[in-house]
């Protein structure tokens, strides 16, 4: 078809998704930056994205690049999906509209006033829980004691699932951001487990099991009211589970990582603990817990002097556009509370834009709120360790010192 013109583009031969570019994919996103506005993957034979200018503008370009045909690798055109798609990741207007709608109510900023308090109290329950009332000095692993117990402390009951099986809800989402990439293998050791955990998932979304007042309940009342069907609302409540857990404990090791390894910017934040936010944003550019999404060229589509061909996948590079010079400054890969993180991609940009924003922020100020308030200085006590997946940017574990106020 067009080989020739995917041919011109300069052509990159590593494989982004191969484990030592996962373990660190810093020196890559330089690479491709700088190789120009469009690069080819030759593992792949696709067109890539990794500066901030074109990748914000495929984001925002919804007509010229889909997300119908699968926002991973896999094109659902040719390739039967291994789940069925999201209504929401995988579908473009008009069907992704009414969805959209009606879960971007559900955690708009207005509808999470209620949760803000008991949140609050959440974290400042599980930091008592971590630290304790004796010593002064306190160890810990600040994946499965912190990031990752928090959001599973507060967000699970927020959907309104029941107790039991909810140490599925990371595995699953683990493998599910893995089956956005090659199938290599990472995807070949989840797959075992991937029929049962997506059942699994699929079960929690049913109106019957769902605990009344919570995110799932409310998406059933949508139905009833009509502004989606009845057969829509167990997809979108598998939205929440699928995107709301692991992206959040990303997202919170991310900003820990941080701070444990720029004391002076947590200082900053004990004396400003309104700065809360804006650090998880900052943390959210500078980590991007979300790497990377592909798209589907509708149309023979123009782009950085390039043509992508109809049809064709391209790969956008979030965290390397996050971390562009040329839109941040030559101090793009410091995390820097002075800074303003807005307009970072680390959440995408445009009709996808993550919709349960609000509810990462919130979970994140309620956390660095409680630690600041607790603890003086935080320092790592040994080498972090990555856990690798195809599309997040994450940690398996995060020693941590406290040294308390
Ligand atoms: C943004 C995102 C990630 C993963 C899954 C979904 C969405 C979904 O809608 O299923």
């Amino acid at each position: 078809m067009s080989a020739p013109t995917l041919g011109r583009a300069p052509t990159i031969d590593v494989d982004p998704f191969c484990d030592e570019v996962l373990a660190d994919p810093i020196p890559l996103q330089r690479e491709l930056r700088a190789a120009g506005p469009v690069v080819h993957l030759s593992t792949y034979d696709i067109l890539a994205f990794a500066r901030y200018e074109q990748v914000h503008a495929a984001l925002v370009d919804w007509q010229g690049f889909q997300s119908a045909a699968g926002v991973g690798l896999t094109n659902f055109r040719t390739e039967q999906p291994w789940r069925p798609p999201s209504l929401l990741l995988e579908a473009d207007p008009p069907h992704h509209d009414a969805p959209r709608r009606v879960l971007q109510k559900i955690l708009s900023p207005r509808a999470l006033r209620s949760l803000r308090e008991k949140w609050f109290a959440d974290a400042e329950e599980l930091v008592d829980e971590v630290f304790g009332h004796g010593p002064r000095v306190v160890d810990i692993d600040a994946v499965t004691e912190l990031t990752e117990a928090f959001p599973l402390r507060v967000f699970p009951d927020a959907v309104g699932i029941p107790q039991e099986g909810r140490e599925n809800l990371l595995p699953y989402g683990d493998h599910l951001f893995n089956t956005f990439g090659p199938r290599n293998h990472l995807v070949e050791e989840g797959e075992p487990r991937a029929g049962d955990l997506l059942a699994w998932t699929s079960r929690q979304c049913r109106r019957d099991v769902l605990a009344p007042g919570g995110f799932g309940a409310e998406i059933w009342s949508a139905a009833d009211r009509g502004d989606i069907l009845v057969d829509q609302a167990p997809l979108i409540v598998r939205s929440l589970l699928s995107a709301g857990v692991d992206t959040t404990v990303h997202g919170l090791s991310a900003v820990l990582h941080a701070f444990a390894t720029h004391p002076d910017q947590w200082a900053r934040l004990r004396e400003t603990p309104a700065a809360a936010r804006v650090a998880f944003d900052e943390a959210v550019r500078w980590e991007s817990p979300v790497q990377v999404f592909f798209r589907t060229a509708t149309r023979d589509i123009e782009i950085g002097g390039r043509t992508v061909p109809e049809g064709h996948k391209i790969l956008m590079f979030l965290g390397a556009a996050n971390r562009d010079e040329q839109h941040w400054g030559a101090e793009a890969d410091r995390f820097d509370l002075g800074r303003d993180p807005s307009g970072h991609v680390g959440f995408g940009m445009g009709i996808h834009q993550c919709v349960g924003q609000h509810v990462a922020r919130l979970e994140a100020e309620a956390l660095l709120t409680a630690l600041a308030r607790r603890v003086e200085r935080l320092e790592p006590t040994g080498p972090p360790r990555r856990h690798l997946n195809n599309t997040l940017r994450s940690w398996e574990s995060l020693p941590l010192r406290a040294h308390l106020a």
